[in-house]
């Protein structure tokens, strides 16, 4: 069994329903303890075209089988919330990534672990930092919690709010 972490984002049609199926759906996935970090709204960070802005939120769980494995599963979960954009460069209903597997290091043409934007990503690193402070993310220097207080000033502008304290943006 490995610690797993995932990230979920939804950035078109009701924001909030495919997070919510995207959870119930990883719930039946992963072994518990399944833990989650705050929901973040998160501007988009590179992409190339005028999209809405996402909700993101990152999870942890266990799992008992390969990273590949995983990533069919999670594959299936978006296709079954309508996915068909591929890629970076639009905005999609479901989107899950997982950034972290265990320990492991991956470099397949189909998966890359840890993600590869993990220390790109505003939201990435504040929602690893809620749920698995500890962790390192392969060869980075230090700990996630060490990690998000080393962030750049440019990786700390990227906007970020927490709906609900601050109001957020509104979906349609
Ligand atoms: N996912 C992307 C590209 N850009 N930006 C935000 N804010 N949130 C995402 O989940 C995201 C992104 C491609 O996977
Ligand atoms: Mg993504
Ligand atoms: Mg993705």
């Amino acid at each position: 069994m490995v610690n797993v972490a995932i990230c979920i984002g939804s950035n078109s049609g009701d924001r909030r329903w495919y997070i919510n199926r995207m959870e119930e759906m990883l719930k039946e996935v992963l072994f518990p303890p399944v833990i989650m970090s705050a929901l973040m709204e998160t501007e988009p960070v590179g992409v190339f075209d005028e999209q809405p802005w996402y909700l993101n939120r990152v999870i942890g769980g266990c799992y008992d089988r390969s990273a590949f494995k995983l990533l069919s599963a999670c594959a299936a979960i978006e296709r079954s919330l309508g996915r068909t954009e591929k890629g970076m460069v639009r905005a999609r209903t479901a989107d899950i990534d997982i950034l972290l597997f265990g320990n492991e290091t991956i470099a397949a043409e189909e998966l890359t672990i840890p993600h590869p934007a993990i220390l790109l990503r505003r939201f990435c690193l504040e929602g690893l930092s809620q749920i698995m402070p500890d962790a390192v993310i392969g060869t980075a220097a230090g700990t996630v919690g060490q990690q998000y207080a080393a962030m750049t000033q440019q990786i700390r502008s990227q906007g970020l709010l927490f709906p609900g304290s601050e109001g957020g943006h509104s979906d349609n």
